[in-house]
This record gives C-alpha cells, structure tokens and sequence, in this order.
C-alpha cells in the first residue's frame, strides 16, 4: 500500500471537506452569494480525479474541491466564492467560475453539459499538437440526458481524440430521480456502442484514483475516448438554495455511511490525522480570513476582463 498516496488524498479529501463547511456557514452569514453547490460527500471522485490525471479538465459547477486539489489555493478560491478580486477570477465567477489555464483547469460552467463539447475541442487540439496527456470531462449523470453529450461521443469517438469521460452518477439531477428523466439509471449503457466503460466506485478515493489513471494511460495510446462512470453520492441538497427534502432520511443515512473520509481513515496512522486535523483547520480559517481582508473588484475596473485573449496564451 502507497502510505504517502493515501495520506495525501486523505489530505485534499479533509481540506475539500472543510472548505465546503466553511464555504456553507458564510453564506448564511452573507458572505457569499449567488449559487453555491457543495461537494460534500463527493470528495472522493473529485479528489481522486484530479490527483490522477495528468491533463487538461473540465468540469461543472461542482468544482470547489477540484479546484483546490488541482493545485488553486484556498485562499484564491474563498476569495472567489467572495467575489473579492484576490479570487482566482478575480471576483467576477463566484462559485461556478474557478478558471486557472496556468493549471490546465477550464472550469466549472453553469450550463449543464455545456461544458462537454468545449473539452472535445481541447481534446481535438491536444491531438492535432500531439500532446498525449489529453484532456478530462467531469460532468453529471443529468448531463448525459443534454443533445451535446451525444454529440460529444459521436465526434471524440469518430475522431479517435484523447478524452477521459467522467459521468459523477450521484442518481439526481437536482431533485429528480434519475429514473424518471434517463432511459438508463447507469449511463455508461448510452456510450458503450462508442468507447469502452469503465464502472468505479465514486465514495472510495483509491478507486477514483486508480481508475483515472488507468483512463488517463488509455487514452495516451491513440485508440480515442473512454468513459468511466463514479457511483455516488451527495449528502447536501443540489445547491444551497434546495432543502434536499426529496430523499428519506434512510436514505440519506445510507449515504452518509459510504462517507469516503471515514472510510480511508482507519488506514491512517492517529498521529497523523490529528496533525493534519489541524493543518486543514488552520488553512480553512486563513482562507476565510483572506477572503474577508480582501477588496470588492473597484468600479473603475467595470469593463476589465470581458473581452481578453490573456487566457489563451496558457491555454495554447
Ligand atoms: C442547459 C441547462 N439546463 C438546465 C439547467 C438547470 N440545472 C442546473 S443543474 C441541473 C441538473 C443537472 O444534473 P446533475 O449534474 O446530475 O445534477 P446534480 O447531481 O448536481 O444535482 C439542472 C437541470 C442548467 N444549469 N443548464
Ligand atoms: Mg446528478
């Protein structure tokens, strides 16, 4: 067993964990506004994704762990969700919005599956570059019901691009049952004429991150697209504004006893966790901090960043 590998997911995992807790209590305390979706209780995909693959990504509105275990820092994405021009994008996304083409991460959208064809053409350009790494597509099993996810497989694989599928099957859409809005309740079942699939279990981090890896060599070999589907499971409502009242209390316990932190913890040296308990703390009420010390974006700047080829020097 890796021990440095599980102590750092354990690490990102506890640190995404805490942001969101943090991220939930200022907004109540009206700190942050807009939409907040929180990533609790999927830690394990996002942080199992992101320590894994090599590439670009793209994700969706769920983003603040990948963001953080990506490589942003918790102050940068705090401030963000702030709308303080210390965020990383400067204030002006708010929590949908972590951007960093430095660290290859094309966001978090708020356009569900909107995000999906935008990776095929980074997919279609690291191919015609010849840069092997390829890219990565995070999106939701509701994303997989939208016109340009169909369109997205028939041309990554028509194309034969190098394009990891990441479906996050949490079996909602918002408060709709998968069942009753999909033709399939595992959505790998619409892809499998297109590319292989690959099932995962989505509370379990090791699982992530092995099947991620495995997808992330996969497609460095030239052969196209594969899709991986993570079964799991999110204990908060869709964003903060949904009470979350259409799942039963028994089967949110059901939930929350697949928790990807409890079950990674026993593996963990005690000495460890608790100084890493403290570490994680420390950093979250840094970052809290950050946030509030710094400035709103000045009105002056109104027009600044609308229109900027900026991004693309990175990104190119
Ligand atoms: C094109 C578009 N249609 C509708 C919405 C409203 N909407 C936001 S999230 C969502 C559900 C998406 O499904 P999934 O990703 O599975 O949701 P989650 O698991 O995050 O609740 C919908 C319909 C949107 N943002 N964009
Ligand atoms: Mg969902």
């Amino acid at each position: 067993m890796d021990m440095a590998l599980i102590e750092d997911l354990y690490y990102w995992m506890l640190l995404g964990r805490h942001f969101e807790y943090a991220a939930k209590e200022n907004y109540f305390q009206g700190n942050i506004s807009g939409f907040l979706h929180l990533d609790i209780g999927q830690e394990a995909l996002s942080v199992g994704a992101m320590k894994a693959f090599e590439g670009d990504v793209f994700t969706t509105y769920r983003e603040h762990v990948m963001a953080l275990s990506r490589g942003m820092s918790a102050n940068a994405v705090m401030a963000e969700l702030f709308g303080k021009v210390d965020g990383v994008s400067k204030g002006r996304g708010g929590s949908m919005h972590m951007f960093s083409p430095e660290l290859g991460f094309y966001g978090g959208d708020a356009i569900v599956g909107g995000h999906i064809p935008n990776a095929v053409g980074c997919a279609y350009a690291r191919k015609y570059q010849d840069k092997k790494t390829g890219c990565l597509v995070v999106f939701g099993d509701g994303a997989t019901n939208c016109g340009g996810f169909f369109e997205s497989i028939n041309i990554a694989t028509s194309q034969k691009l190098p394009l990891v599928f990441l479906c996050e099957n949490n079996k909602y859409a918002i408060g709709t049952k998968i069942e009753t809005v999909s033709a399939f309740s595992k959505q790998a079942k619409k892809v499998e004429a297109y590319m292989p699939t690959v099932e995962v279990d989505g509370m379990d981090v090791l699982a992530v991150y092995k099947a991620i890896k495995k997808a992330g060599e996969y497609i460095k070999e030239g052969k196209g697209p594969i899709f991986v589907e993570a079964m799991t499971c999110r204990f908060e409502g869709h964003s903060i504004s949904d009470a979350n009242k259409y799942r039963s209390s028994q089967e949110m316990k059901k939930c929350k006893e697949l928790d990807p932190l409890t079950k990674l913890k026993p593996l963990l040296d005690k000495v460890f966790v608790e100084k890493i308990e403290a570490k994680v703390i420390r950093e979250i009420t840094e970052a809290v901090s950050f946030a509030n010390a710094s400035l709103e974006p000045s009105l002056a700047d109104l027009n600044k960043y609308i229109f900027t080829n900026e991004g693309l020097k990175h990104a190119l």
